[in-house]
């Protein structure tokens, strides 16, 4: 340590850029699933947004088609460490999706074909953060990395990234998904190094 760079200490420099605190490069794309991986046919795929018991926006696969979709270019981190730069998708804003929203919940649980779920607060997936991914590397998303579809939330570690997704709950409290209920951190900012919760 060359004792100049106080400011970074703890930090890698890879490529150029900083990796957040722990992490470091793959150049592969590892998969990262807990269960088998569900096959969902685009023809009954649906994604919802439920705000209350009886209040849900859906849309199929051909509306979804229909909306404006974003070129992202992203940096990903998983938990278990591994990072990759400048990973690239295509997808759907989750603005885009929330516009017509209307809900004094401040976050949401993300439910996955095949039963995985995270929490989120609203404010992480509004302001061009996060997207409803179909597309990476230029080729259609593969059933192993969550095709048809993905939710795509790349500045908070990956399990945040459902594979599969299916739809929103919005809730009033921010209750944990799967990981989180088990020690996961309920917010999960990679350069806040957020992988653990205190209280779990
Ligand atoms: N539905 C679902 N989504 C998931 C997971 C999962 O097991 N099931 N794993 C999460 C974890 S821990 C990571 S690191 C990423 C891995 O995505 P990948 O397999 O495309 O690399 O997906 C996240 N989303
Ligand atoms: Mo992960």
């Amino acid at each position: 340590m060359s004792g100049t760079t106080r400011g970074f200490v703890g930090r890698r420099r890879d490529r150029g850029k900083d990796l957040p605190p722990g992490q470091h490069l793959t150049d592969g794309f590892p998969v990262l699933s807990t269960g088998p991986t569900p096959r969902v046919d685009k023809k009954d795929w649906e994604l919802f947004i439920r705000t209350g018991p009886d209040t849900s926006t859906r849309w199929t696969w051909q509306e979804l088609m229909a909306l404006p979709i974003s070129a992202v270019v992203a940096d990903i981190h998983c938990v278990t460490s591994w990072s990759k730069l400048e990973t690239r998708w295509r997808g759907v804003s989750l603005d885009v999706l929330l516009k017509d929203v209307q809900t004094s919940d401040q976050y949401v649980m993300a439910h996955s074909y095949g039963g995985y779920s995270t929490n989120l607060a609203l404010e992480d997936l509004r302001g061009d953060k996060a997207w409803i991914v179909f597309e990476h590397d230029g080729v259609e998303l593969t059933p192993e990395h969550g095709g048809p579809a993905r939710l795509l939330v790349p500045h908070l570690y990956f399990w945040k990234s459902a594979k599969w997704i299916h739809g929103f709950v919005t809730q009033e409290r921010n209750m944990p998904g799967l990981w989180e209920r088990n020690g996961y951190h309920l917010h999960g900012d990679p350069w806040r190094e957020e992988r653990y919760s205190r209280w779990s």
